[in-house]
């Protein structure tokens, strides 16, 4: 794989938004997001919609940003730093939900405006804690999922959304059929929980033609992050100028070395890890 180009020092690197929630344990969310964003040699921004309360065995709580913060958020960052790529995660609310949806429309993230926009619709945590509330699922399918460049939902958010169990190949091209009715440029439907299977096999669909990538099924229980971490690498990849199809094969290779390079932390699920790219050159070769 062909690592993104790193900007030469001093030089203003190439800019991505994630509005999202934070992890206190550093796995997931914002911190996996930045941290991608980061060794992908891409300047993270945030918009910070939600604070969780969580180590690596649960979330035991989250505290919810005023919709009209998270959407100051975005405004300030894309009006004077220039945003090459958005991304959502956690967004919890309704009403959170509704005013990123307004300010991505404002200012020009999305299929409408010139800023792709990859939306992880983000519902539960793995342990199965809720980080969206039960009722906002119809503001991601109404307001926001219409707007994204590409959806990278899990299986349990493509049951929530499309009422539709992903359990092998003539489901997943059912549900990515369904998920691209929803409005958004590229659905894809992540094989990765499919733990039946070898390999993961993941489904592109931009309404067309279906694209189909697989790969060798890394088993570890360290897999916090790995959702956000292929959504903020695509995201890293389309700021860059990549085409969807291009982003996410980028997305995948990165996400499975970095499931490779995961670790364990506390006693429950430790994080991915990006910082394998520390040791290799540009063309992702160890040094
Ligand atoms: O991995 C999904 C996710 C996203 N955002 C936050 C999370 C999690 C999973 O726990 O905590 C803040």
């Amino acid at each position: 794989m062909n690592l993104l180009p790193l900007t030469p020092d001093g030089q203003t690197p190439v800019r991505a938004l994630t509005i999202a929630g934070t992890d206190s344990g550093g796995g997931a969310g914002i911190q996996a997001d930045s941290r991608t964003m980061a060794l992908c040699g891409v300047h993270a921004c945030v918009a910070v919609a939600a604070v969780t309360v969580q180590n690596t065995v649960g979330v035991s709580g989250f505290h919810e940003i005023p919709p009209e913060i998270v959407a100051a958020q975005v405004r300030t960052v894309v009006s004077d730093i220039g945003i090459g790529a958005t991304k959502t995660g956690m967004l919890a609310s309704t009403g959170i939900i509704e005013a990123v949806a307004a300010v991505c429309q404002e200012v020009g993230i999305g299929q409408a405006g010139e800023i792709p926009l990859v939306v992880d619709p983000v519902a539960a945590s793995m342990h199965g804690d809720p980080l969206l509330h039960a009722s906002a699922l119809d503001a991601l399918r109404d307001t926001l999922i219409p707007l994204a460049t590409v959806i990278t939902p899990n299986l349990d958010e493509v049951r929530l959304l499309t009422g539709i169990e992903v359990v092998d190949d003539p489901t997943a091209r059912k549900a990515a059929v369904a998920l691209h009715a929803l409005g958004p440029r590229w659905a894809i439907v992540k094989g990765g929980h499919l733990r039946t299977s070898a390999v993961s096999t993941d489904l592109l669909f931009d309404g067309d033609t279906f694209h189909e990538l697989t790969a060798p099924r890394i088993a570890t229980g360290n897999d916090h992050g790995g959702g956000d971490t292929l959504a903020a690498a695509m995201t890293c990849a389309l700021a860059h100028g990549y085409s969807v199809p291009e982003a996410f094969a980028f997305a995948k290779e990165w996400t499975r070395r970095s499931l490779a390079a995961s670790y364990d932390l506390g006693a429950g699920h430790g994080p991915v890890s990006p910082l394998w790219r520390l040791h290799t050159d540009p063309q992702g070769n160890e040094i």
